[in-house]
């Protein structure tokens, strides 16, 4: 999907945050018309197998991607109990012409089945032994357990030391288990919408102060760091699409943060956002009284994803769906607000294309499964395992190790428990803390309980903070030698991993 570089020029200069209701609703469409919202081929099951091939590629000098012919990355949509049976093939050049976190690519590749609860050993989630060079084929052969969560999943490239690289260049794709309308209803009717929003580095791109002025980029840096604007982002492969939705009407978004080391903050102007699920995690769930929760606007680490009710603004508005500034610390990368997506009433010739899409999905008829847990005996227990993320000028790392392919794994957990974790950040920039297979309840924050606690796979680490977290290690599917890591890839490439091994 080739970036669009189509000009949004607008007549006024201040940020559209920092205008009055009124004002928005004189703005008219200032904008030349941008590209209208991609949407990805979508794969699904034949007799419960997901069947495909995907192909790795390098086109144009950047790692991509490829189904049916096509540079891009199809939506895979399973249903609880069925099968992925992914045939990887690595097209990759043997001699890459890019610079990865660790010299040279090799351009291995694998993929990462990312939140989802399945094995992790081969020829399932295996990240550590099954890896392609140019010219080799993985098969995946991945079984959903019949009981896991409906949501919104992704999968991506997975090889430590070049995982940065291939991420950034784009090389990943939505996953949705289906049954999300057994925990919300409504959604059943509402018009879905999956949104992969991936970054874009401009660093060596001549049009960069071009594009920033596009995502409507401010002048003036919003946090402590450093550096100048590297990344934009993308919506669907598109720079600023239009998304259409009508005054009043309600859509299912499905958002993923697909970024290599960028974090959201996702708002919708005028808007708020009801929060069906996080991270592929209804929060029904481990909650049944509580559906949906609504916010203003919600940080989204690298790799989270959001899914979310929103509303179409009132006539006459104009509405972007924007990420606000996120701090990253001193040390940390420009992290600015900017534009996603113009949101925008349907234009006449196009009404057909917002109706609700004739069997959008499967619909799973079965009685929602809830599993509410008592979490409070777990909190008061001493943490049984502390990760500490450090750095320095030659590297990063978990508990004072780099990470290393023959290294033993650093902790062992026993399948059928709860754990209590503590995430410590020690540097000067935020982490995000993923680990493989399972979710775990985030509720403080540097010791403070958090407002509203979520069950994740992936959370942010404050700078000098912590993160108190319950892993769920109940499922046995997830035994066998797992890993958890930094999700800003560049810094996991450079040792920020470590294994465990669920046993
Ligand atoms: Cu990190």
């Amino acid at each position: 999907m080739e970036l669009s570089t189509t000009n949004h020029k607008t007549t006024k200069c201040a940020p559209i945050a920092l205008l009055t209701a009124a004002q928005i609703l004189l703005t008219t469409f200032a904008f030349a018309q941008s590209g209208s919202l991609a949407e990805p081929p979508q794969v699904r099951a034949k007799n419960h197998v997901v069947s495909l091939t995907l192909h790795a590629v390098n086109e144009n000098g950047r790692d991509a991607f490829a189904f049916d012919g096509a540079s891009v990355a199809p939506v895979i949509r399973a249903s609880p109990g069925d099968i992925l049976k992914i045939t990887y093939v690595n097209d990759l050049p043997a001699k890459s012409p890019e610079t990865c976190a660790v010299n040279p690519c090799m351009d291995m590749t694998n993929l990462h089945f990312h939140g989802m609860t399945v094995s992790p050993n081969a020829p399932q989630d295996d990240v550590l032994g099954m890896l392609a060079m140019p010219g080799q084929i993985l098969h995946y052969s991945v079984k959903i357990p019949r009981g896991h969560p409906p949501g919104l999943f992704w999968y991506h490239t997975h090889p430590h030391g070049e995982s940065h690289r291939q991420a950034l260049d784009g090389m990943s794709g939505a996953i949705v288990i289906e049954g999300m309308e057994r925990y919300v209803p409504e959604v059943r009717r509402l018009r879905e919408r999956v949104l992969v929003v991936r970054g874009r580095s401009i660093e060596h791109d001549p049009n960069a102060a071009e594009l920033k002025h596009d995502v409507e980029i401010p002048a003036k840096g919003c946090g402590g760091e450093a550096e100048k604007v590297e990344e934009i982002f993308t919506v669907n492969g598109t720079l600023r699409p239009r998304i259409e939705i009508a005054p009043d009407e309600r859509q299912f978004w499905r958002i993923v943060n697909a970024s290599a080391d960028r974090y959201l903050d996702l708002q919708l102007d005028g808007q708020t956002l009801e929060i069906v699920a996080l991270d592929g995690m209804p929060l029904a769930y481990h909650q049944p009284k509580v559906s949906t929760r609504t916010t203003n606007h919600l940080l989204l680490a690298p790799a989270g994803r959001l899914e979310a009710i929103v509303t179409g603004p009132p006539p006459g508005a104009h509405s972007a769906l924007r990420t606000l500034c996120v701090d990253t610390g001193p040390d940390g990368d420009p992290n600015p607000e900017m534009v996603l997506a113009d949101v925008v009433p349907p234009t006449s010739d196009r009404a057909t294309s917002n109706r609700a899409p004739e069997q959008a999905h499967a619909v799973d008829h079965r009685r929602p499964a809830y599993k509410p847990i008592d979490v409070e005996p777990l909190k008061k227990v001493a943490p049984d395992f502390t990760v500490t993320f450090t750095e320095d000028k030659n590297g990063f790392y978990i508990n004072g190790r780099k990470f290393a392919a023959d290294a033993p794994p650093m902790t062992t957990a026993r399948i059928g428990t709860y754990q209590h974790w503590r995430i410590v950040n020690q540097s000067r920039e935020l982490h995000p803390f993923h680990i493989h297979q399972i979710h775990f309840l985030a509720y403080a924050e540097n010791g403070v309980p958090i407002a509203h606690p979520a069950w994740l796979d992936t959370v942010n680490v404050p700078v000098r903070g912590s993160v108190d977290v319950i892993l769920d290690l109940t499922n046995p599917v997830i035994k066998g030698m797992a890993v958890f890591h930094c999700h800003l890839l560049n810094h996991e490439d450079k040792g920020m991993m470590a294994k465990i091994l669920f046993k």
